[in-house]
């Protein structure tokens, strides 16, 4: 129905008639997207079917990928792209007078994620299927995903994301697979023969449903798989009809119990609530997960202590860290091995990556809930503490302190980053930078115990989605200029540093960028009402909104170029367009107050006549991954200014280079590989090094309130904060100002202002020469290959998985 035009053209209309009774002008754009959505996926199909027939035939090794986050954004344009029939789709609606692009904005956009961590976890299945390489992805299917952020009179308001309302045309249902996972109850032991059997009574049942979502490379014939579990109630119907009330009540309480698993996404980013909700999905994830993969792994393979060649798991933060004592219960309890086998299996099957160093972040766990919770888990987990504990004990005789560090038990919790190092092979961190630091700090005790486990794997993203797709322009040129062999091959991108000079590659790359910024400006105008100017230099931070990325430095300093403004109307500045786009977790009181505070300066700024337009801000709500799409295109700064050591890694800031964006970022995460790739002329970094900032929070000597007092600017800026002169209700911005002076600025705000203020100087003076600008531009596009997730998905799959391309015939 893809090979021509014609043919497109008359399924299309086929299928509306026996979709929805209805020709083209009686049906709506939703009804179009469902036949649209409905034919690509049965034309993906039969490669999927062949692509798993290959693996099981084949009997390959494969990894898969568990996550508690996928942030998948729409899948219809990357699919049609990857399909390679996107031009077929396209001039055939065209000939009925329908828009794809408007086709394509029906698709709610999956927001089943957070930020980085999740979209990772969707780049990667993109680089797995386009790399031939036999990956799956295993997560939950939230019915309600990341709220949808509302702002009303500059404050966030939350509304449920329900993305499944009209259903989701991606996904097939697979309740043949379904699985059972068992929640609280209580286990005893017997003693058969020589060995112990495990018994759990009494406990709580719940239906884990999948629903399977097709993953298809590019242009090649694998089809891999993403299989989202859903927690439904083990009750057949008919269990409700011979029930007295009281039984009744019960039932409908089970039933809720049982759904709310996997009702909702949780919306922090970066903090652990200890919710006894959100260790139900963490065990709910990995129990299905794992009872599917061994099943798949019995039908394919006899001997289950081949697991680790045949099988590789892979932890996507410590989310799902239960899958070490869940594959020890099922190899113990359900396929009767010994400890040591099953031990030995485990440790060489599961792969760990870490997200973050924040403290804050990592997981802990209250024994008591954990017993109560799962209490053959916490059993196998006591184990695994006690050997390990005895191990130390050896090589480090006398050292309580030191093991009781170490301990993955302790204090009354159970420490999830410890039992994820010692249950796995192998621990990736995120950055080289960051990898360093778990090295040498976050886990040195963990490193020194096991120098060969620790790894770095620096991030990507797919270049597919984020520059082909994304940016259609750019890509274009750079085709006709390279030839498109970048599409498969992103390193050629390499090729283009030839053209960096070259003026008539210049002056394309300019057009380029000024169409993407004039059809950002449209958007704004559209949906707030507010004109920017294209020429205006597009200076952009769109990420989660926290205290570590410093969204405050960035309004700070446009409070103080207002003032300056302010006082000389005549000030010599390059008119600038700052753009936001965050959302705070719902509980997460100072950064809502941040979001208050830039929507506040954003009104002030943009009414006031006097600055003739010389400065705007915009705050774009609800920021994801479809509006992500629109905005950095358009960008001609990306903002990645986290205090030095914090962001373990950051992938927006390769999104934004691989733009034609010039980063303005600090020495941190990723920000310290991308400048060693487009070399110190190519970015403005600013700021405290991470060693500067490690050695403040070590030895103490950074007084916050001494840059108050020196620096004048600062200084206004902050008692503007405070005496009503953006906004009447003074109390809203308290907090923020005690953050900085009273609590003495975590984050190193005011310390970094100065540079980042100079360093903003230096981009208003460097963006007057166009030429010299976009061949920094340029470069930033040429360096961008290695940051491809097709790089990363590589180093993954020969240094950490050992799967190999298998090439569907
Ligand atoms: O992971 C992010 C890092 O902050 C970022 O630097 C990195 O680039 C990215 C991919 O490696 N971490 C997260 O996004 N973390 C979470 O989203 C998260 C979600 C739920 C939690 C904790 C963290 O409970």
């Amino acid at each position: 129905m893809f090979l021509d035009k014609k043919r497109f053209k008359n399924a299309f209309l086929e299928r509306l008639e026996n979709m929805y009774g209805k020709n083209i002008n009686e049906s709506t754009t939703i009804e179009q997207f469902m036949v649209l959505g409905s034919m690509v996926k049965e034309h993906i199909s039969k490669n999927w079917i062949l692509t798993k027939k290959n693996y099981r035939e084949r009997g390959e090794k494969q990894v898969y990928y568990l996550s508690i986050e996928f942030l998948l954004g729409r899948m219809l344009g990357t699919n049609l792209l990857n399909l390679g029939i996107r031009e077929i789709v396209e001039e055939g609606l065209r000939d009925l007078d329908i828009s794809l692009e408007k086709i394509e904005q029906q698709e709610p956009d999956p927001g089943l994620g957070n930020g980085g961590l999740g979209r990772l976890a969707a780049c990667f299945l993109d680089s797995l299927a386009s790399l031939h390489l036999p990956g799956h992805g295993c997560g939950i299917r939230y019915k309600y995903g990341l709220f949808e952020q509302k702002i009303v009179d500059g404050y966030q308001i939350e509304l449920p994301d329900y993305w499944l309302r009209e259903g989701n045309v991606w996904e097939v249902r697979r309740s043949d697979k379904a699985v059972e996972v068992r929640f609280g109850g209580n286990v005893w032991v017997e003693k058969v023969g020589e060995r112990l059997v495990f018994h759990h009574e009494n406990y709580e049942s719940v239906l884990a449903v999948p629903y399977d979502i097709p993953v298809p490379g590019y242009k090649n014939k694998t089809v891999n798989t993403l299989r989202l579990w859903s927690a439904e109630s083990a009750i057949k119907d008919f269990d409700f009809q011979c029930l007295n009330n009281r039984d009744y009540q019960k039932i409908i309480d089970y039933k809720r119990s049982t759904e709310s698993i996997s009702e909702f996404l949780y919306p922090d980013d970066s903090k652990e609530e200890g919710k006894i909700l959100r260790l139900k999905q963490q065990y709910f994830l990995v129990s299905a997960g794992l009872q599917s993969i061994i099943r798949s792994y019995k039908k394919r393979h006899q001997d289950i202590h081949d697991l680790p060649n045949k099988v590789a798991i892979h932890i996507n933060d410590t989310h799902p860290v239960l899958a070490i004592p869940e594959l020890m219960r099922i190899l113990m309890d359900e396929e009767g091995l010994e400890w040591d086998q099953a031990w030995s299996i485990t440790t060489r099957t599961i792969s760990y990556t870490n997200h973050t160093t924040l403290q804050e972040a990592l997981e802990r766990w209250p024994i008591d809930m954990m017993k109560t919770l799962l209490p053959r888990i916490y059993m196998i987990i006591e184990e695994i503490n006690e050997r390990f504990c005895r191990e130390l004990w050896n090589k480090y005789p006398g050292e309580w302190d030191l093991i009781h560090q170490m301990a993955i038990i302790a204090d009354g919790q159970v420490k999830m980053a410890h039992l994820a190092i010692v249950g796995s092979y192998q621990v990736n961190g995120v950055s080289k930078i960051h990898t360093e630091i778990l090295k040498k700090q976050v886990m040195k005790n963990f490193y020194a115990c096991f120098p060969y486990k620790f790894h770095n794997k620096t991030n990507g993203i797919t270049h597919r989605r984020w520059l082909l797709k994304a940016n259609p322009l750019l890509a274009k040129i750079i085709s006709d200029t390279i030839s498109p062999n970048w599409i498969e091959h992103p390193s050629d991108l390499n090729y283009l540093q030839n053209y960096a000079k070259d003026p008539s590659f210049q002056e394309q790359i300019f057009l380029v960028k000024k169409k993407n910024k004039i059809s950002l400006s449209n958007y704004i105008q559209e949906k707030y009402n507010i004109s920017v100017d294209p020429n205006s230099i597009f200076d952009v931070q769109v990420k989660r909104l926290h205290a570590y990325k410093r969204q405050l430095l960035n309004v700070f300093y446009i409070m103080d170029l207002y003032n300056r403004l302010k006082e000389n109307p005549d000030l010599d500045i390059i008119p600038r367009t700052f753009i936001f786009g965050a959302k705070a977790a719902p509980g997460y009181f100072l950064a809502k107050r941040i979001i208050k505070l830039i929507n506040t300066v954003a009104t002030v700024i943009n009414n006031d006549p006097t600055i003739h337009g010389k400065i705007k801000v915009i705050f774009i709500e609800n920021y994801g991954v479809t509006l992500a799409e629109k905005i950095i295109p358009a960008a001609d700064i990306g903002q990645q200014i986290s205090t030095a050591s914090k962001e373990a890694s950051g992938t927006g800031n390769m999104k934004f280079m691989m733009n034609g964006a010039l980063t303005l970022g600090t020495l941190d995460g990723a920000n310290i590989e991308i400048k060693d790739e487009v070399g110190d002329n190519n970015i403005f970094i600013f700021g405290l090094t991470p060693q500067e900032v490690l050695h403040y929070y070590q030895q103490g000597g950074y007084r916050a309130r001494d840059f108050y007092q020196s620096d004048p600017r600062l200084r206004k800026i902050l008692d503007q904060l405070m005496n009503g002169f953006f906004l009447k209700e003074v109390v809203e911005f308290k907090f923020i100002y005690y953050s900085l002076l009273q609590e003495n600025d975590e984050f190193f705000v005011l310390k970094d202002f100065a540079a980042y203020a100079d360093t903003q100087q230096r981009i208003d003076q460097s963006y007057r020469d166009h030429k010299a600008w976009t061949e920094k531009s340029i470069i930033n596009i040429a360096h961008s290959g290695i940051f491809s997730s097709d790089r990363t998905i590589y180093e993954y799959a020969s240094g950490t998985w050992e799967i190999r391309p298998i090439f569907i015939p």
